[in-house]
């Protein structure tokens, strides 16, 4: 039987930062707004904020998150000793800690779709919402994780699924709950230390879905196709046209096409 609670969180887990403070909650309207309100407020760093099930879950650019019980809904409070400029590798180095936890504790072949989708053989297990302050002294990283979420209540017409559907059965929260955790801290604590953004990218391209595939990109500006090379140093997504020129994506959403 998992042990999906605050005290089965807290137990042994062994992290130097993360979840010091855990915050349990049935249902609440979205992790991300709770901990960004205590963010303001000073809560120490590390504090994790969980809920059961989320109302008004929240994605990137306003989309929703659907959050049924079942799943791993939490937002992490953080305040990174980084330039602003490399605070988008926090979010990068997040993905990498999920989909590394859900490789051990399922064996599962998680990948990341820039900037940090988790993905199970093109279908999406995980999404990450790193939300900031003006200069971004403190961050709130929101994770999703359908971890039991049944396929009937998660958004149809659109590449998901969830853990246990993929592994045939259900899988324990509590421990994976607690191996995202531990992967976090060790990854924000090497992204803080010398050369911790060379390393972070590293991991991150090492796992990566997106690079070396055509991509079609819709940005805020404009819409374009490319063929996805690297990701640069403050983790911006590189996209090199048909005549040549690389274009820069900072936000932007990002569709997969044929593999190169
Ligand atoms: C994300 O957005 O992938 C970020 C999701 C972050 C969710 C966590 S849960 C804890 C914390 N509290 C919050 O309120 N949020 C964070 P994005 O890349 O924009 O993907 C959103 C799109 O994915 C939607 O437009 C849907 O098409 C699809 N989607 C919605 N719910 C999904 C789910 N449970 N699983 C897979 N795809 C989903």
């Amino acid at each position: 039987m998992e042990d999906y609670t605050r005290e089965g969180i807290v137990d042994n887990l062994g992290t130097r930062v993360l979840g010091r403070h855990v915050r349990w909650h049935e249902v609440l309207p979205s992790t991300n707004e709770l901990a960004m309100r205590l963010a303001e407020i000073q809560v120490p760093e590390g504090t994790v904020v969980v809920a059961e099930e989320q109302t008004a879950g929240r994605g990137r650019f306003g989309r929703a998150w659907v959050s049924p019980r079942g799943g791993i809904w939490f937002s992490v409070i953080l305040r990174p000793r980084l330039p602003v400029a490399q605070a988008p590798l926090v979010s990068l180095a997040a993905g990498v800690a999920v989909a590394r936890a859900v490789r051990t504790s399922t064996r599962l072949p998680a990948r990341l779709k820039w900037p940090n989708d988790v993905l199970v053989e093109g279908r999406k297990v995980a999404g990450i919402l790193a939300e900031g302050g003006p200069r971004a002294e403190w961050i709130v990283l929101g994770i999703g994780i359908n971890a039991n979420v049944p396929l009937a209540d998660l958004p149809q017409g659109y590449p998901a699924t969830s853990l246990a559907e993929r592994v045939g059965a259900p899988v324990d929260r509590g421990r994976l709950a607690q191996a995202v955790l531990r992967e976090l801290d060790r990854a924000y604590d090497d992204l803080q230390g010398p050369g911790g953004s060379v390393g972070a990218l590293r991991k991150w391209r090492e796992m990566a879905d997106t690079l070396g595939r055509t991509v079609r990109v819709d940005a805020a500006a404009h819409s374009f196709e490319g063929l996805a090379v690297d990701v640069d140093d403050a983790g911006a997504l590189l996209v090199r046209l048909a005549d040549g020129r690389v274009e820069r994506v900072v936000a932007g959403e990002v569709t997969l096409g044929g593999v190169e």
